[in-house]
């Protein structure tokens, strides 16, 4: 855990998706951290509110109850698609639950060779997860400070609720094609 974190300004988001989808890498990522990836075995709590869940939350009905909790008082959703599945991992009707809430599409783990981003952000689409999608990797560091610049920008006073609305890094995914 950072004690004084790099980006203060970076706050009030978690990080939702499959188990190893790229959650505690990102977030590490975002921070600047030189702390180790391991397995999250419980919800890690960064400075600012910056939350990273453990896969089961998604994954396993058992731990919706906990994932809502955790998520309550945090605003914006970081969901990650990794950029080789083709399965969606966000529990079905958590959007519903608490509809004020900003989500932002991440696909992570754009460098593997198996790599489909369009299939990513068509599945994000076709789950109301709506554009700009951030084009990530934490091996190479695509996308990184793009998605760090456009999380920061949300706590400017003026900003808008819903991602849908701010027009930042897109990184390079055209929105025609939904
Ligand atoms: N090639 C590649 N590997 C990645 C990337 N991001 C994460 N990984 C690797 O994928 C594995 C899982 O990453 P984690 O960040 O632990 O995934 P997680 O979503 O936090 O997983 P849980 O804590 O189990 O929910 C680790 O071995 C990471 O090093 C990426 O962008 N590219
Ligand atoms: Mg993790």
């Amino acid at each position: 855990m950072n004690k004084q974190p790099l980006h203060p300004d970076l706050a009030d988001f978690v990080l939702v998706g499959d188990v190893g989808s790229g959650k505690t890498a990102l977030t590490l990522a975002l921070l600047e951290s030189s702390d180790q990836v391991l397995k999250t075995q419980a919800v890690v709590f960064h400075p600012s509110h910056v939350v990273d869940t453990p896969g089961e939350f998604t994954s396993r009905p058992a731990y919706y109850g906990a994932l809502l909790s955790t998520i309550a008082d945090i605003s914006t959703i970081v969901y990650l698609q990794p950029a080789n599945s083709r399965a969606f991992s966000l529990p079905p009707g958590l959007l519903h639950v608490y509809p004020g809430k900003r989500v932002v599409g991440v696909v992570s783990k754009t460098d593997l060779p198996d790599a489909d981003t369009e299939t990513a952000c068509r599945i994000m689409a076709e789950h109301n997860i709506l554009p700009p999608y951030f084009l990530t990797s934490t091996a190479t560091g695509e996308g990184v400070a793009g998605l760090r610049s456009f999380l920061i920008s949300l706590q400017a006073p003026d900003a808008s609720t819903g991602a849908n609305e701010k027009r930042a890094e897109c990184a390079g995914v055209g929105e025609n094609e939904f």
